[in-house]
Order: structure tokens, then sequence, then C-alpha cells
């Protein structure tokens, strides 16, 4: 019977996937098998599955060939990990649950099917062109990579929200996705604009007190929920980069952010506030301290529905911060960390740069214990390989791994994400070589970007390139990358100690005295704390000088090595008959390779003409 069941499975996944659609993921064949075809798979296989209530809703154990979930979609992520473990090559028992309650993938897409900051295509949600089946089928998939990873939830528009995705008729592709979703665990949230009601014409203002206002959204969630009895919620961007809020009303966030909790609370939805406010209410300060000094004061104001939800760092997403304050001022308040999946100031979709070492690094400053739930801005488009760069599906795949378990390393996680995607290659030597590769890759990324703490030299507008001369009169300074380094004859650096805009002390000890005292700030933030003297004497006794030239070029020699190593893996790929995978990575390593090289020279002939020291010769400069 059950080898009757398994030729059957088998059969299907067959046929489903014989009409090959060309979109390579970490999934392999179990891509194209609906929730309970891969339950089906592994039934064959001689597991039994069941639902035991005592577990928690999500959780999930594997005893020998008994697997028990809480849930259905539990279940399913018994199965996942089984398909883990059969690519990883050992099948072992497990017992899981997710550490986070919320795993919410925010998207940045447009409705006009553009994407903010996308680096991998077009939407995969609105206006694709895609008949309405090829259409269901990539968003299907597209639950099914989420649930094999345990993301449980998808924001589908830009947090720079169109009024109109509130319409009927956005409304209705809504709860098609959901509909689709629903069977992978994944929910559905929204981005809107806070002005909403009065942008579509139903009220003359956007006041969160006022009853008209207040009404029009408790109408607008009953008519939400009617739809999609399991909508998770609304995502909010207010008062920042000239977005609608309460500010525009004389009203806090709180007040904003309260009106529309308490519409979802009777649907047991969330508001997931954005701590990202800056250039509203305290244009002027040093950006890093603004949603501090906005957000402080209402500790303990906000309903139980709502989240705060805060980038990693207190600027945004650079390739390295130190973390942000906001963390450790708001103790009544329920919070969580956003990241950027997309690589927006790492590389965008060209650079091999794996970023679960940055969100490690955030977790050992701050407790996952004290976060709710993990956000992330999405990389995914239509290209046929989700994501852009092959490379940039580690991200997406980390992202989940890491809400669902952030004690995970990030080398373990390479390296399964390395099993699971070349799993053709099967090559020790293959997995061990690009797992250091993708270790090492965000330091190196660090290196030739903005190493010791530089931050924010990225040209206007599409912040790939450096443009450390960056200045536009017509532009407000805290856009301006000369803002950020402010190197002068005597040194470089944002002076934000105590005896500079005073930044540290929005951190909680150790970190504000020690990040506040030249001598004891760690090496990797000292830019970011301190204008440096040129010729300071660092750690290793050589300048500052010395050591930033170093660094710049051990960046560029890291990305050399890395394309070297590449180019050795060559004949795996030939033998696999994949060598148009190992050519497309094989470019674009090029790429990142002439643009470090870029990055190092335009940085330090900038930096030259202020410190006046001799440049590195060829081939030289590293510690
Ligand atoms: O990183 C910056 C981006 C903007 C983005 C903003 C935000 C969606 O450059 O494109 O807008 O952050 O996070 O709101």
């Amino acid at each position: 019977m059950k080898r009757i069941l398994f030729l059957l499975v088998t059969a299907l996944v067959v046929v489903t996937s014989s009409a090959d659609n060309g979109h390579s993921a970490w999934m392999g064949d179990f891509l194209d098998m609906t929730a309970s075809q891969v339950q089906g798979y592994w039934r064959a296989n001689g597991y039994d599955f069941a639902v035991d209530s005592s577990l928690p809703s999500e959780g999930y154990t594997v005893k020998g060939t008994s697997v028990r979930g809480g849930s259905d979609i539990a279940l399913l992520y018994a199965s996942y990990e089984l398909m883990r473990q059969k690519c990883c090559g050992k099948m072992h028992d497990a017992a899981a649950s997710p550490k986070f309650k919320y795993r919410i993938l925010n998207h940045w897409d447009n409705l006009d099917g553009s994407i903010e900051r996308g680096y991998a295509g077009k939407s995969i949600f609105w206006h694709t062109g895609l008949k309405r089946q090829q259409w269901r089928t990539r968003i299907e998939e597209y639950a099914r990579l989420n649930a094999s990873v345990g993301i449980n939830g998808a924001v589908l528009d830009n947090v720079n929200a169109s009024p109109k995705v509130l319409t009927t008729e956005y409304l209705d592709t809504v709860k098609a996705i959901a509909d689709i979703m629903r069977p992978y665990g994944v929910r559905v949230y929204l981005a809107i604009n806070f002005a909403s009601p009065m942008a579509l014409g139903a009220t003359s203002t956007a006041d969160p007190l006022d009853s008209g206002v207040k009404a029009w959204w408790k109408a607008k969630a009953k008519e939400i929920y009617a739809l999609i009895p399991d909508f998770g919620g609304f995502l909010v961007k207010a008062n920042s980069e000239g977005q609608p809020g309460p500010f525009d009303y004389g009203r806090t966030h709180a007040d904003g952010a309260n009106m529309l909790a308490d519409a979802l609370h009777p649907y047991g939805g969330i508001v997931m506030w954005r701590s990202f406010v800056y250039g509203s209410r305290h244009k002027g300060e040093d950006r890093v301290m603004q949603a501090v000094s906005e957000f402080k004061d209402l500790d303990g104001k906000f309903r139980d529905n709502v989240i705060l939800q805060s980038k990693n760092g207190p600027l945004d997403f650079q390739p390295r911060e130190p973390y942000a304050p906001i963390f450790d001022n708001m103790k009544k308040t329920a919070q969580w960390v956003e990241f950027q999946v997309t690589q927006e100031y790492t590389g965008q979709s060209k650079h091999l740069v794996y970023l679960a070492p940055m969100w490690k690094e955030f977790f050992s400053f701050v407790s996952a214990d004290s976060l709710r739930g993990v956000a992330g801005v999405s990389n995914v488009g239509n290209d046929a390989n989700w994501c852009g760069h092959p490379f940039s599906q580690a991200n997406w795949y980390a992202f989940g791994r890491l809400a669902w378990d952030p004690s995970l390393t990030s080398k373990a996680i390479a390296h399964e994400w390395l099993k699971m995607t070349f799993e053709e290659s099967s090559n020790r030597y293959f997995y061990d070589s690009m797992t250091s590769v993708m270790e090492r890759s965000r330091e190196m990324c660090v290196d030739y970007m903005m190493p010791l703490g530089l931050h924010h030299i990225f040209k206007f507008d599409h912040h790939y390139g450096p443009e450390p001369d960056g200045f536009k009169a017509e532009y407000p300074i805290e856009w301006c990358p000369v803002y950020y380094h402010k190197a002068d004859s005597l040194g470089v650096g944002f002076d934000r100690s105590s005896k500079g805009t005073g930044a540290v002390g929005q951190y909680r000890e150790p970190y504000r005295s020690l990040y506040d005292n030249l001598s004891t700030c760690p090496e990797q933030y000292l830019l970011w704390f301190h204008h440096v003297a040129w010729n300071y004497r660092m750690k290793n006794g050589k300048t500052l000088w010395d050591n930033l030239c170093a660094r710049y070029t051990r960046g560029v020699k890291a990305v050399e090595t890395t394309l070297m190593t590449w180019k050795l893996m060559r004949s795996i790929f030939v033998d696999d008959c994949d060598e148009d995978r190992w050519n497309e990575v094989d470019s674009l390593l090029t790429i990142q390779l002439g643009n470090a090289q870029e990055w190092k020279d335009v940085c330090l002939d900038y930096f030259h003409q202020f410190s006046r020291m001799p440049l590195p010769a060829e081939g030289e400069g590293t510690v």
C-alpha cells in the first residue's frame, strides 16, 4: 500500500514539475508539491503524521518516523524539516517550535507593479501581467518557500502606501492572495496610508481623534475581515519622509496607532507602527537620535495590539551600524526588529553579501526574548530566480530560519542553504569553501564600502556606489554623505559622544560608556561615534589613516579571493551541466570586484585630500 502511495505521489510530482517553470530555489522538486503532497511524500516513505494539541500550535516533534504537530501547519513545517534533513544527508529526531510568533516579510511593492528598492524585477502580487493561473502558481510557490523556512506573514504593499490598496478592487486581490497562501500558514497584512479616508474622499480630515475618521477605519476593518477572516493587520509609516501621520493634526504616534488598533482589535489584528521617523518633529536633530526622541515619552501609552517596528540600526540599513537604542528605551511597549533582506545598501542584486552574520550581530545586543517578532524587507521579485543574484536567495532563506530560531548559527544556515540549493553538486569541498565565502562576505562588504564605523557615503538616490563628496545645497543636509563622515584636515567621523551630539546617551550601560570613550569604543564603530585624528594610534599601533587604507585593501582582496574560489568550482558545475549558473555568479563576482576597487579608490582618494598621508601602493596596505 505504502509503495503504491509513494509511486502515486512521485508520479504527481513528476507531472506537476514537467511544466518546468525555470524558477530555481532551495526547494528543488518540493517546490512543486502542495501542502498535502509534501506530507504525502513522507507518508509514502513510512512516516506517520498526527496532530497533537498538547504541542504549541506551530511546534512539532519527530521521533523516528512518528511526526506530531500542534496543528496542520505545524505538520507542514515538520515535513519541510524532513526535507531539509534529507538534503543535508542525515535524518534525525527533532523537536521545534518558533521563537517568535510573528515572522513577517514586508514587501515594498507598489500597486503599479514596481518595487521600491527591489532588485529582482517586478512585483509578484500587483500588475504582474501574468495570466490568472500563472499568477496563482507563482504566489503559491512563494508561499511554499516561505513555509519551508517558517515565515508566516507577508505585508503585500509598500510602506510608502497608496490609499487605493483599501478600495474594493484591491481588497479582492488581497483576498485572492490570502486564499492561496492560507494552506501554507502565511497570513496577509497591508501597509496603509494614514490619510486613507481623506485621500479616498470619505472624510475631510485624517485626524485620529475625529469620530468620522474612527468610524471609517472601523468599517474598513469590518469589510476586510468579512473577506479575509485571518487578516493579520496594518503596517504604518507615519510622519516620516513625507508620509502623512498624526502629527499633521497635532496628535501623537500613540493617538494614531491606538485608533487603528481599536479598529482591528475585535478581529485579533495588530498594528505594526514603524519607528523609522526622521525629518518630522525632530527635524535638525542628529538623525540617529530621532526615534528615541519621538517615542520614549510614549512608552506605556500604546494598546496591547500595537507593535513598534524598528530597523536594526538607528540610521538606515547600513552594512554595519550599532544596534538601535530604541530597543533599550521602550520598556512597556511591544517591539520587534525590521531587517532589510533586500540589499539596498549592500550591493543590491550584484554583490554576494550574506546578511545572516549582520542579523546575528543584532541579536547579540538585543535579546530575542525581548521581541515579539521579526520583520524583513523582502528581496523577492518576478525574476526567474526570485531574488536577482543567485546568492541573494540565501538572505531570504536565512531570514526565515533566524526568525524561527535566532540561536542558529549563520554558518549552519549557509551550509544548509548551499546543500538545498546546489543539491546536485554533492561535493564537500564545494559546500565547505562556499560556506566560508558566505560567512566572510558581510565583513568583506563593510571593508570595501565603509570600514571602521563610516556610514552612508552612498551615491544619492540609488544607494549603490560611493559618493563621499556628495553634497547638494538644495537637499536636507542629512541626505548628504559629507554630513556623515565629516572629514576635515583634523580627522574623520561623526562625534556622537557626550561631547558631540550625545547620541551615546541613548544606550544602556555598559554600551553608553564603552562607546562614549574613544579608547574603549570598539573599532568597528569608531567613526560612528567619534571624530578621530588621522594620526590617532589604534590598537595595532598604526595610525587611523593606515588602518583605513588597510581595511579598504583587505575588502578588495577578499573579493579577489572569493572570485578565485568560485573559479575553482567551475568543473563541479560543468560536470553537473549547470554551467549557466556558474557563469552568472562568475560575472556578478567580477562586477563586485570592480565595484570594490572603485569604493576603495574613490574613498581613499577623497579622504587623502584631508589626511595628506600616503596612499597605499598597489597591493599594499593590509594590516
Ligand atoms: O532605506 C530607506 C529607503 C526608502 C524607504 C525608507 C523606509 C520605503 O531608501 O526607499 O522607503 O528607508 O524604510 O521607509
